[in-house]
């Protein structure tokens, strides 16, 4: 039986390397998986582990796919109703955030946040691009990172460009599967490659008024760090739709809410408009961010 690990995706072909001889192969898949209970655009992503067949020496047919640790999901833009897995068995997931060129916004930070916490994957906040701010953004920047800092978060501000906490990036991510995850042009693939610059991944420049960037990746893939662990570099995401999460788990999914609400007085409450409700409480009294209650409030209500 020979087992391997995908490690590129293309929708309709696949790259899998073989995961005692490290053989690198073009696959298809073979067969129908078990359908699962959510409906996929694509069947396999990469980290999969799968199993597979050579038919004589250069083509492979994955026959089966191993259940999956965990694995990051969203909503396609397209199918509304379907889903796409951007990455499987991670250890950690690192959003790359920009506070300009583009502008990453709190809600997708939040929502990668919260689908980070339902599939219980690891996270890392990558703050890149501190070589380009004026000091009111590195203020503004200062005051988000110490929100999320203090609901227990792991942050890291960097410079792919001027190798800015690099080495400390490097730390974070050695022996593990890591996946990079951010709008198109926040630098996932130059981070990559300060990484680790014999990969030489392509990049591009943001361009436009509205600070566009170019999705110059457009599959994703896994590399092989020469220090230890892989990466999976993925298309930039530009919207990032919740998958199923109910309201009253939403709550759930914010570490800071979550570990206040048994001091609430009604065991179902919600922290909306409930009397004595812990939540609010300490919202008034600022150990719970206002941003970010506010933005559960707004998610409860896109739930609707
Ligand atoms: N000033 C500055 N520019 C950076 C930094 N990191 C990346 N860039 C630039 O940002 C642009 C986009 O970088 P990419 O690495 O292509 O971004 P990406 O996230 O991989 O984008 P997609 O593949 O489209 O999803 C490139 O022009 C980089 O040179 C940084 O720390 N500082
Ligand atoms: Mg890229
Ligand atoms: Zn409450």
């Amino acid at each position: 039986m020979k087992q391997a690990l995908v490690t590129k995706s293309t929708g309709s072909w696949y790259l899998i390397k073989d995961i005692s001889t490290n053989e690198v192969y073009e696959a298809r898949i073979r067969g129908k998986f078990k359908k699962e209970k959510i409906r996929n655009t694509n069947p396999l992503a990469v980290g999969d582990k799968v199993e597979y067949e050579l038919e004589e020496t250069s083509v492979a047919w994955i026959t089966k796919i191993y259940p999956r640790k965990n694995y990051l999901i969203r909503k396609s833009v397209n199918l509304s109703k379907e889903t796409h897995i951007l990455a499987a068995n991670i250890d950690l997931a690192c959003i790359i955030f920009t506070t300009r060129n583009p502008q990453t916004s709190l809600g997708f930070l939040n929502r990668f946040l919260i689908t980070c916490e339902a599939y219980e994957i690891p996270v890392l906040l990558v703050f890149n691009k501190i070589d380009l701010l004026t000091e009111n953004e590195k203020e503004e920047q200062n005051e988000i990172i110490g929100i999320y800092k203090n609901i227990g978060y792991d942050t890291l501000e960097i410079s792919a460009e001027k190798m800015i906490n690099i080495d400390k990036l490097k730390e974070r991510v050695k022996n593990k599967t890591t996946v990079f995850f951010g709008h198109s042009g926040s630098g996932k693939s130059s981070t990559i490659n300060s990484l680790q610059p014999d990969l030489s991944l392509k990049t591009a420049s943001v361009s436009g008024y509205n600070e566009k960037g170019k999705h110059t990746t457009t599959f994703a893939q896994m590399y092989d760090w020469s220090f230890g662990g892989s990466i999976i570099d993925i298309p930039g995401v530009k919207e990032f739709e919740l998958v199923d999460v109910k309201r009253e788990e939403l709550q759930d999914y914010f570490p800071e809410i979550f570990k206040e609400r048994e001091n609430c007085r009604f065991s179902n409450c919600l922290h909306i408009n409930e009397p004595h409700c812990a939540v609010v409480k300490a919202v008034e009294e600022g150990s719970i961010s206002k941003k970010r209650y506010q933005n559960y409030l707004k998610i409860m209500e896109d739930l609707k």
